[in-house]
């Protein structure tokens, strides 16, 4: 079998596996361990100059990495990938821009990760890339003569066609991306929406089994919802208990029910919408105040860009303004945190709370929604309220699912939420439970790469 080459805009930290790694990057880790493989890409340092590709080794894995000069973060990073595709893959226009420059150094920067990857690529090595970063990779790659199996793996959203087309050079992206021999989607709904954007263009053929074919080249489609590891993170969850129970205690007491939500400081994540919901339920539930308390983690990301630096602002305006009309001597409603926690203590904080509150307004997956069913105590769970609209969505059927949109309606979920008798609770549980034993993150890689190799 020959090596496993994983392709992704940031290479996680060497060395740093355990800390704060989600496990995404933990099941990659795996992959990696298992085909003696390298892991290449941004090192997440930007430069002055120009530096060669840096190569380390740990517990078998290689880490090939690179840094990207100011003007290659500006436009590859900042611009084209997170102020263009990410905003218009979460259906978010009203915010998405274009600009030429940008994605002119989008496809630099792309090239220049291939003549990278060129150096050291072997004739049966299989390349596995990673998210929207890197949609013309694979194109890149096969100009400079790569022929090796290239799969993709789509970790957000992919959205529909009228939506994909107020990209100005959406044609050309889509094609790029039938250069890759397997392209994986988290949902159905995902793949569909990609497969009606193809076949829109000249030449292209869309087969009943979801492979398209266009110029003599064939490109297979599949669904693969990326998972969590159920057994690992119940083993954090209970290790992690005590230490978050000493949290939820010093603020709100043991009689207090606790909400939770953790996210990236993003505005898909629908945080603003969700503080509404939870001034909505304490309005109209009086006797909640004082006894519910919500705690909502959301570390600052990609805080150079406007839109990023306005949802902060919004949100930090919403949270004063809610903390200011509830707020009594010995309760404070909204905990807003803006840090990263370790993975022992945001697991054990799942299991305390008695809701996940899991409301994006738009989501490839969702991962934390997969932790907080995975966190909790089988006995007495706590209850999952989910977006509709987050990938997670199509798996977690024992959620309470809501509409971001609806500030009512996630006010009544959660409601219901917190008065939920213990064996309906159970019974929601132990389904969404199952689930994701069964379709876990190394069921994903598997899927993804058994079905990437067969070729
Ligand atoms: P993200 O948008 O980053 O991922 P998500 O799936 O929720 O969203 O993953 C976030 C991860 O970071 C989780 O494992 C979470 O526990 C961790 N995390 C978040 N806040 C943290 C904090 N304060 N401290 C420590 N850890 C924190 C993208 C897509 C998703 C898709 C994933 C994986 O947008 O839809 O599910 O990739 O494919």
């Amino acid at each position: 079998m020959g090596r496993l080459i994983v392709v992704s805009n940031r290479v996680a930290p060497v060395g740093d596996e355990k800390r704060n790694t989600g496990g995404l990057a933990v099941g990659l880790l795996g992959a990696m361990r298992e085909a003696g493989g390298i892991w290449f890409g941004w090192n997440g340092q930007v430069t002055t100059t120009a530096a060669p590709l840096a190569r380390q080794e740990k517990n078998g894995i290689t880490f090939a990495t690179i840094g990207l000069n100011k003007r290659d973060y500006r436009q590859y990073y900042s611009g084209f990938s997170n102020a263009t595709l990410w905003p218009t893959f979460h259906y978010r226009i009203d915010l998405a821009r274009f600009d030429r420059n940008e994605y002119a150094g989008y496809q630099r920067v792309n090239a220049m990760l291939a003549d990278e990857l060129m150096t050291f690529l072997q004739t049966d090595d299989v390349v596995w890339v990673h998210d929207y970063h890197l949609l013309p990779f694979a194109q890149a790659c096969r100009k400079r003569g790569a022929l090796n199996p290239i799969g993709f793996f789509l970790h957000i959203p992919f959205p529909e066609p009228q939506v994909v087309a107020t990209i100005p050079p959406h044609q050309e992206l889509m094609r790029a991306m039938l250069s890759y021999d397997l392209l994986g989607f988290q949902t159905e709904t995902d793949r569909r929406a990609f497969l009606n954007t193809i076949a829109q263009q000249s030449g292209v053929q869309v087969h009943e089994d979801g492979s398209v074919h266009a110029e003599g080249n064939v490109t297979r489609t599949g669904v693969y919802p990326i998972g969590v590891s159920p057994g690992h993170i119940a083993e954090e969850s209970a290790a992690g208990r005590d230490l978050s129970r000493q949290i939820t205690r010093g603020v709100s007491g043991d009689t207090r029910k606790v909400v939770v939500s953790v996210d990236r400081l993003d505005y898909s994540k629908g945080l603003v919408e969700r503080f509404c919901a939870f001034d909505t339920l304490l309005e109209t539930t009086p006797e909640l105040r004082h006894r519910v308390q919500f705690i909502q983690i959301a570390p600052p990301s990609r805080s150079d860009i406007n839109s990023y630096q306005l949802i902060r602002k919004q949100l930090e305006a919403e949270a004063g303004r809610i903390n200011g009309k509830f707020s009594d001597l010995d309760w404070v409603p909204i905990r807003y945190i803006n840090k990263s926690y370790d993975r022992r203590t945001l697991m054990g904080l799942f299991r305390n709370a008695q809701a996940g509150f899991v409301t994006p307004l738009r989501d490839g997956m969702n991962l934390v929604a997969k932790e907080y069913v995975a966190a909790q105590d089988p006995e007495d769970p706590g209850v999952l309220v989910l977006s509709r609209f987050a990938g997670a969505a199509q798996e977690l059927d024992g959620a309470l699912l809501v509409n971001p949109y609806d500030r009512t309606g996630m006010a009544e979920a959660l409601r219901t939420a917190l008065s939920m008798p213990l064996e309906e609770r159970q019974a929601r549980h132990a389904g969404m439970l199952q689930v994701l034993k069964t379709a876990d993150i190394d069921a994903w890689r598997n899927r993804f790469l058994e079905d990437l190799r067969r070729g």
